[in-house]
This record gives structure tokens, sequence and C-alpha cells, in this order.
């Protein structure tokens, strides 16, 4: 009716395109999820990108899981995709590792009573996502360009910091840790050193840099005795097919239940 909002007619209106159903097909995972409410896993923490917690399967929609942090208020809950590579990490290779080295997790104080609770925990449901840990060609102290996720606009100077599987640690130049965040090779926030000049787009030097402006990486590299992480390391496929102005329906992320 002429009354209820319509696609067409808003193309119409907008002289807009949609953005071709063929190009969601490869991203939206086609096989049922193994999840179910209950079921114990780990993931990255959205809110603190750079540390894990101990989940627990709150709710299934189709293909999104709503996750609970054990031990915190339902509030900080969120929803992801199943197919998530924040939640892609083997519940046992990543606690054993941080749990040896001391670094920042956020574990409930009770783990040892939530653990002895994960009898629900089946590493199939994650298997069928990635079977066993392959690596990543990225190594600690290797240098690349990355978003800042707090300054999303930004494009910085970036080094890897930490290596867990096929996951890695992103942490800014010069800045505090609070800027760290965990993400794995297909990420879309990380680009090969020389990204930003390939694209015409501001890099982001290093804090303190005596000349942000003339920036150059291979000095920089040469300075810190660092290198460049491959370009091969880097596994987004692209380039993606969207076009400026396409239009699509999104998850509203601050309102994960809503689809705009
Ligand atoms: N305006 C902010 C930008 C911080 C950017 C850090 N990037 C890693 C500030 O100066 O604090």
């Amino acid at each position: 009716t002429g009354l209820s909002w319509s696609w067409q007619q808003y193309l119409n209106e907008q002289k807009a395109e949609a953005a071709p159903p063929t190009l969601f097909t490869q991203s939206f995972p086609s096989r049922r999820t193994g999840f179910r409410l209950g079921m114990k896993l780990e993931g990255v923490d959205p809110l603190h990108p750079s540390m894990f917690c101990v989940l627990t399967v709150a709710e299934v929609i189709g293909c999104r899981l709503r996750l609970h942090i054990d031990g915190y208020s339902e509030c900080y809950d969120f929803w992801v995709n199943a197919d998530s590579a924040d939640i892609r990490l083997h519940l046992s290779v990543c606690l054993s590792y941080h749990l040896s080295v001391l670094s920042p997790v956020r574990l409930p104080t009770c783990l040892s009573v939530h653990l002895s609770h994960c009898h629900q925990y089946k590493p199939v449901c994650l298997s069928v996502h990635l079977s066993v840990s392959q690596g990543c060609g990225f190594r600690v102290g290797m240098k690349l360009e990355a978003v800042d996720r707090k300054n999303p606009g930004l494009v910085c100077v970036a080094s890897v910091a930490d290596v867990i599987d096929d996951h890695f640690l992103v942490h800014f130049d010069n800045w505090d840790d609070t800027y760290d965040y965990w993400c794995d090779s297909s990420s879309p926030y990380i680009h090969p050193v020389g990204w930003c000049e390939e694209q015409g787009r501001p890099l982001t030097a290093p804090q303190g840099h005596p000349n942000p402006e003339g920036f150059v990486w291979e000095e920089y590299l040469q300075e810190t005795g660092s290198t460049a992480a491959p370009s091969s390391a880097f596994t987004l496929r692209d380039p993606h097919g969207f076009q400026v102005n396409h239009r699509l329906e999104a998850v509203d992320r601050r309102n994960p239940m809503l689809i705009r």
C-alpha cells in the first residue's frame, strides 16, 4: 500500500541501486550453526578488544549468537555472527596460553567453578569454522597499518604485539595499550605497510614522531630495526564489489536486535 515503507519506492526516490544479492552470498554462513544455549566458549570482549573472556551462549537466532560474559552483568551481553573470527579460538589453547604467560585476560574470579561446568562445551561446533589452529603469517614486532577502532577515521602505524594461534594483538606505536585489539588475518581493520599511500589516504605517524607529516616507512623500519608484515599474511578477500551509494540492510551495532 502507499502508506507502508517499501524498498522499491525508496530506491526510486533516491535514484539508488540495491547492492546485488550475489555480493552477500559469500559472507553469510550457509550451514546451520552448531551453537546451543549454555555452551561455553572464549572470545574477544567487544568493549575491551585487547582481552579475551569466557562466554556462554545465551540466545541463538539463525546465524546470530547472543553471548554472555561469565561473571559479569547481562548488560555486557553482545551479538556476533556464528562464524565471527572473534570467537574462533579453541578454549583450552587460549586459556592455557594466557594462564602461562599472564597476558591480560578478562576472566571471572571463580574461573575453576566455571570451567568445571563446561561439560556442554563442544569444540566440534567451533571446528566447523577452523579445524585446527593454522597459525598465521604475523610475528611479534612486525609493522602494519591499522584502523584505530576508538577513532575509526584514523589509520595508524602499528605493530604486532602478541600472537596466539591465528590471532594477533594490534598495538599502536608509542601509544598506550588502551587502543590495542585482537584480530585475525582476515580483519578489515588491518593493511600492509604502504596501503595508505596506495589509496591516497593519510597515515597517522607514531605519537611523538619528529616529522609526522613526512613519515616514511622505509626510514622508520630502519630506525626501529623492524620488518613489515608481508602482504601475503593479509587474507581479506578484496575487492569486494560494493560500490559507493549501494543501498543495503544491516544490523545496527548499537542495538543489534534491529536491522535497518
Ligand atoms: N585525539 C586522540 C587521538 C588518539 C589516536 C590514537 N591512535 C592510536 C588523542 O590524541 O588522544
